[in-house]
């Protein structure tokens, strides 16, 4: 958990020197959904987490056979989609895995090229280069299978100029809870099996041309009770991360060894969502229903004015505040952080999000594992799955 700077050091030259061009993304375009209620999903997300209307698909704009609604904040765009008859594989989808992340979607130039320079080096194809079009112009998409039965979907937009995407109409509604603060994802977590972990390291190296510029072994990533192996993988100029988890041997089971039981597949375990404020973001998220871990224990906070002090100057939380709300704190050389987890946001325990705000460090809290290991495994407790 110490020789964080220095890899983060490492890293960051391995990213310059070692910089692929073959597959350049400009940013995460969506991330979509497959749930058993997108009508009720999205009321959620606009509710709880102050996501804004924005398009929509369905029956009404001529798709029989399922339903999509778009929700924005900021920089973060969510796609919500259910299936309208029992034969659709997105019902599939969701009958196996329950609610969860099927596609994320990367922003490309040129989404033929980034299909054609993926599969050429091993990606699996789930859609070739598809041309969608209507009155604002054209979109390219094509997709390749990461892992489980999670899908990369390049995708091209420069000649379109619609709302979201062709065959997509505005979504006007009524109903516009204010936002909550959140404005671009930092990070987005998979989950994969047993002794998975190199295939995938190996193949965002390979495929992807990413770089792992940070990596937790078992011995730093443990509790009393579970463990987790953890590698994150970034694009050449490192503002994609996609960090990978395993499941390690423990006295008892993990949290990713619980997600791979009920999500029945590797998967996106967590999106973390950036706020440039977390104390106003989460206060709002508590008032609007959303729930969090619990908050660690005194002799967590105890110990942070030691963890901190290089930053004391720059450092304007109130820590009272931040242990009311049960937010936690990290440090590295070059800032601090500041990040809280909500509780998985469907039946089953699988997906959840992470709110964050980076004050200059650039890792990914790993002073806090071990308290929110903990607090994961009160959860699991409660719930008899541990
Ligand atoms: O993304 C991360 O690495 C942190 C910590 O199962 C973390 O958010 C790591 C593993 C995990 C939950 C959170
Ligand atoms: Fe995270």
């Amino acid at each position: 958990m110490t020789n964080k700077l220095k890899s983060v050091e490492y890293g960051l030259e391995k990213i310059f020197e070692g910089a692929q061009d073959f597959l350049p993304l400009l940013g995460t375009d969506y991330v979509e959904f497959y749930v058993g209620n997108a009508l009720q999903a999205a009321h959620y997300y606009k509710t709880a987490y102050g996501f804004q209307s924005e398009a929509y698909a369905g029956l009404e704009t001529g798709v029989k056979d399922k339903v999509s609604y778009v929700v924005k904040q900021d920089k973060i765009r969510i796609v919500l989609t259910t299936a309208l008859n029992s034969s659709s594989p997105i019902g599939e989808h969701v009958k196996k895995h329950g609610d969860g992340i099927k596609v994320v979607a990367l922003w490309v130039e040129d989404a033929k090229s980034a299909f054609e320079e993926t599969t050429k080096r091993g990606a699996k194809p789930f859609m070739e280069p598809t041309v969608t079009k209507d009155e604002n112009g054209e979109a390219i998409q094509a997709g390749v299978f990461v892992y489980g039965e999670t899908v990369f979907m390049f995708t091209e937009r420069k000649n379109y100029k619609g709302i979201f995407l062709p065959g997509f109409t505005k979504w006007e509604s009524d109903y516009n809870p204010e936002p909550v603060g959140l404005k671009f994802i930092d990070h987005m977590v998979g989950n994969v099996g047993w002794n998975e972990m190199d295939t995938w390291v190996k193949w965002f190296e390979d495929v992807m041309g990413f770089v792992n510029f940070l990596s937790f072994d078992d011995k730093q990533v443990s509790t009393e009770y579970s463990a987790l192996m953890s590698k994150v993988m970034a694009n050449g100029n490192g503002r994609i991360k996609f960090p990978i988890n395993e499941p390690a041997e423990g006295k008892k089971r993990s949290q990713i060894e619980e997600y791979l039981d009920f999500y029945e597949d590797a998967g996106v375990q967590h999106l973390a969502l950036a706020t440039d404020d977390i104390i106003k973001t989460v206060e709002e998220m508590k008032k609007r229903g959303v729930e969090f871990l619990s908050v660690p224990p005194q002799a967590y906070y105890d110990a942070i004015p030691d963890r901190i002090k290089a930053h004391a100057e720059n450092f304007k939380e109130d820590l009272n505040e931040l242990q009311k709300l049960g937010i936690l704190i990290d440090a590295d050389e070059e800032g601090y952080l500041l990040q809280i987890f909500t509780k998985p946001i469907q039946d089953r325990p699988t997906f959840f999000f992470e709110i964050i705000q980076r004050m200059g460090a650039r890792g990914f809290g790993a002073g806090n594992f071990k308290a929110l290991f903990e607090s994961i495994e009160r959860e699991q407790e409660r719930r008899g799955t541990l």
